[in-house]
Formats: structure tokens, sequence, C-alpha cells
């Protein structure tokens, strides 16, 4: 392989199977954020590449579709097993170029083995619904037909697991795949290409386009996001990127999955179990250094338990370890980049100028001058206003005071974003309100334990600016198909619907 990887890297991207063509002396750097230097330079795929994948997606998508979908199954189950069988290095790679806690790496390649696991079994459950008809010897069905090549845009937060939710489903369904991976995490993207390829050369006759990569910037992203021959665009990232997206995909028809940005609550209620809530909250607020799209951002107290709560989380956050994400009893890792943290200051400076009382945050003298590690940052604010409003994508949990439900509520769907929030109580009334149709306003809301980590069984996304779409379990399955209504008639006469005469 080329000089132009590290070697530690180098050792884990081999086993994994990635082909040094992957590599050039100049090209895409890619960059470890556990010490902010770049680890390897990539080749870059340009306008011809994004132009041939598109086509051998096409063509792929004629083959695929044609193979029963339970064949299709045993392919993601394949897939699933290459996953098992490299977890480990797969993990190190995310930790390497996410700066995930080593947990957490690994967690994000089972929630990729889990979604398999998932799609193997819908391989055989992708019905339809007979229908009753108003005429007699008439049969009204529906029938799910492969849509065709989907287009995934993944952000680094989640650089693998994304990319699953989206491709185990798209398989099954019988679609290919284009994946455009975050330009901050191309490595991972090329690992798991190197995983998909040994599970299709198990399997034998998959066709050479049905799962690609393309690295590159914006333009790859804008080329797939505008061709009419990719009928569905699944994009995960900022609410400003989904405004792109989602407006230049209708505008040729096309059906988008969008995934944006979260600014996702929890309310602690007089009654909540504080232990719960203590871990909940630290996991949920500091975990993934705060870079989740379901991190815990505002915490809504009840004044009643406030004074016993936040001094105990207070103590928590002073402790937290923060440091190289593979060293053990580390919680919170690097941020992304000097980007990053840049946001994190700014916000911390609104809150303070707006009287924010902030317990930890600044920068933490970790892992070589180029490296961005905080320490998370708790801030108890006077109001529920100016950056506790939006989404900063760094550790900064906002706390805020409340009287009644009602208002913790409205103050919990009182932003732009509605992906995830939670409630702590033990009081069955206030936890059904929250649940209900006078509820959080957000795709997900639970009671008990905190916004994020949400497993793959359930539908996975946000309302309002988070963008609508939903990825991974219940019947998220249907945006990867097309749905046609079939009405057949097996009588000897033609009677019309609605009872409609036209004699000819
Ligand atoms: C994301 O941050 O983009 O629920 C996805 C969770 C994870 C997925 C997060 N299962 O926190």
């Amino acid at each position: 392989m080329s000089v132009s990887v590290r070697a530690d890297v180098l050792a884990v991207l081999s086993r994994l199977g990635v082909d040094e063509s992957a590599f050039s002396a100049s090209g895409l750097p890619a960059r470890s954020p556990v010490t902010g230097e770049v680890v390897a330079t990539l080749r870059e795929d340009g306008p011809a590449e994004v132009e041939a994948a598109i086509a051998r997606s096409v063509e792929a998508f004629a083959a695929w579709r044609k193979i029963p979908a339970p064949r299709r199954g045993e392919f993601v189950r394949l897939i699933g097993e290459e996953l098992r069988a490299h977890k480990a290095d797969l993990g190190l790679l995310v930790t390497l170029e996410a700066g995930k806690i080593v947990s957490e790496g690994l967690g994000e390649v089972q929630e990729m083995i889990d979604i398999c696991d998932y799609a193997v079994g819908l391989s055989r459950q992708l019905f339809g619904l007979t229908i009753a008809t108003e005429r007699p010897d008439h049969r009204m069905m529906e029938t799910w037909h492969p849509l065709g090549p989907c287009g995934v845009i993944t952000a680094f937060n989640f650089p693998v697991a994304v990319w699953s939710w989206n491709a185990a489903l798209a398989f099954v369904c019988g679609d290919p795949v284009i994946w455009k991976p975050s330009e901050k995490t191309p490595l991972t993207a090329l690992a798991v290409q190197a995983v998909v390829a040994r599970a299709a050369a198990k399997f034998g006759g998959v066709p050479a386009g049905l799962s690609q990569v393309l690295i590159g910037g914006r333009g790859v992203g804008e080329a797939l996001v505008d061709d009419h021959r990719v009928p569905l665009i699944s994009a995960t990232g900022s609410t400003a990127m989904g405004r792109q997206v989602g407006p230049r995909v209708a505008a040729r028809f096309g059906r988008s999955i969008l995934e944006l940005g979260g600014n996702n609550a929890a309310i602690v209620a007089p009654s909540a179990d504080l232990d719960i809530a203590l871990r909940g909250i630290a996991f949920a607020a500091m975990g993934t250094a705060g870079q989740r799209c379901t991190t815990l951002r505002r915490l809504i107290v009840h004044e009643s338990v406030y004074d016993t709560l936040v001094p105990r989380l207070k103590r928590v956050y002073e402790s937290v370890r923060v440091g190289d994400p593979r060293e053990a009893g580390v919680l919170v890792g690097p941020l992304i980049d000097e980007g990053a943290l840049e946001g994190m200051e700014r916000a911390l400076a609104e809150a303070r100028a707006m009287g924010g009382s902030v317990t930890g945050g600044g920068r933490r003298d970790v892992g070589g001058p180029d490296a961005c590690y905080v320490a998370p940052a708790l801030v108890e604010m006077p109001s529920h206003a100016g950056p506790v409003l939006r989404e900063t994508f760094a550790p900064i949990l906002y706390v805020v005071r409340y009287r009644t439900i009602e208002e913790a509520i409205a103050l919990n769907n009182a932003v732009g974003a509605g992906l995830s929030s939670s409630l702590f109580t033990l009081d069955m009334r206030e936890a059904e309100r929250f649940v209900s149709d006078e509820g959080s306003d957000c795709g997900i809301a639970n009671v008990n334990i905190g916004p994020s980590g949400a497993e793959i069984g359930g539908a996975f996304g946000g309302e309002k600016e988070t963008g609508g779409g939903r990825e991974a379990g219940s019947d998220a399955w249907k945006a990867y198909m097309r749905r046609a209504t079939n009405t057949i008639n097996f009588g000897t006469t033609l009677p019309l619907a609605q009872g409609v005469s036209f004699d000819i």
C-alpha cells in the first residue's frame, strides 16, 4: 500500500481488506480527530466517476430486482456475518476516524449487525394488502416493487451505521446503493465497502454496481441529488444541508429521506428516579462528545428537584474523564475538528452574555496541538432563549427550570427541530400525556431513558426541521420501494366503480 497512510491505520485497513488503489499521495486528506493528524490521503472521485457509478447502478438495478427478496436477504445475512467477524477492527477504525470511545465504536458496528439481522427477516415480509373492492368478481391488492438506485449521504458522527440502516433495507428491497460518506470519514466507508465486497464474493452473482462508494466533496453529493436516475436520496446532516437537498430532489419529483438536526430535550419531573435520570442525562448529553443528532441538549428540570439534581450533575461534569478515546475509563473523546470547537466556544460565549452559568467547557490539552478535546459544559440558563434554541454540535447541556408539566412540554416543543425527547417521571399521567398527541412533537419520545441510543427496531427520524424522514425499523422499508395498486377483474362483465354507466 502507498506511503500515504499512517502505519497503524494501514494495518487496520489491510485487515479489513481495503485495496491500496483507494489511496494516492495527494487527494482528499483523512484526519483522525484523536490526534488531529492527516492519517491518509485518498483518491477523489470527480464528475466522470459519478456518472459511471450512476450508470452502473442503473444496470445493477435491472439485475438485482429480478432476484427474489429472500435471496437478496441472504446477501445481507452474509454482510452481517462479515461485520461480526470484523467487528473489533471496524469499531477501532470508527474510533480512529470519528473519535468515539471504544465501546461506542463497537456499538456502532453492532447497530450495523442488528439492522442486517432485521433486514434478513424483512426480506420475507415485504407484503402489501388485499383490499375489499366494491365490484363483484374483482380483486384489489397492492404490490411493493423495488424502487431503483438509492443515493445515501451520511455524516461523520455515525460514519457507518447510518449507511447500514439504508443499505441493508435497500438491498433486500431490490435497490442498489451509491454512498457518499462525509469527507471527514472516508476510511470507514472504504472499509465497509471491502466488507460488502467479501460478502458479495461469497454470495456470487451480485451485480457489480450494487454497492458503490464515491469519495469526494459537495459536488459528488449534488450530482446524486440532481440526477433523475436516482429516485431516492437519503441524506443525514444539518438542517442547512437538508434545506438544499430537499427542494432539489423535489424539483425532479424524486423522493428524499431527510435526517437533519436535533435539539433534544429531557424533562425531569418531581417524581423522577434521580439516579436513573442522572445516568440517562450523562450518557445522552456527554456520550459521543455531544456529537449525536440525538444528543441531549436541553434539560428542563422541575423547580422542586432542581437543587438536588443539578449539583449532582455538576459533580459528574467535573469528574468525567476526557481523553484519548482508546484509553479505558475515558468517556468523552475529541470533537471532530476545529470548526466544532469554535462553534462550541461561540455558543458558550453567547450563553454567558445572556447570564448563563457554565460548569466545564474549555479546551483540554490532549492528543497534540491539532486535536480538539473539550470538557463538556453544563450551562444553567436564566431563560429558554438564545443559543438554547439551536443545535450546536458539541457537548453543551443547557438547563432551565419549570413549574407545570404543560409548561415543560411547551418548552420541549419550542424549537425548530423535532427529533428526540424524553421525560423522567414515575407519574403515569405525566408519562402518558408526554407520549400522547398533546405531548412531545418529536419523532422519538421516551420515558425514563434519555433521548439518544435508539434501537434499530423502531422507525428512526423526526419532525419539523429534522426533515420528516424515517429510517431503520417499523415500516421504514416502504420508502425504498414503490407501491402499485392492482385491480383484477375475473368476471364476465365490466362494472365501473362509483356506479358509473358508460354504455357504448
Ligand atoms: C445520528 O446521530 O445521526 O439513536 C444517529 C441514536 C443512534 C443513532 C444516532 N442509534 O443515538
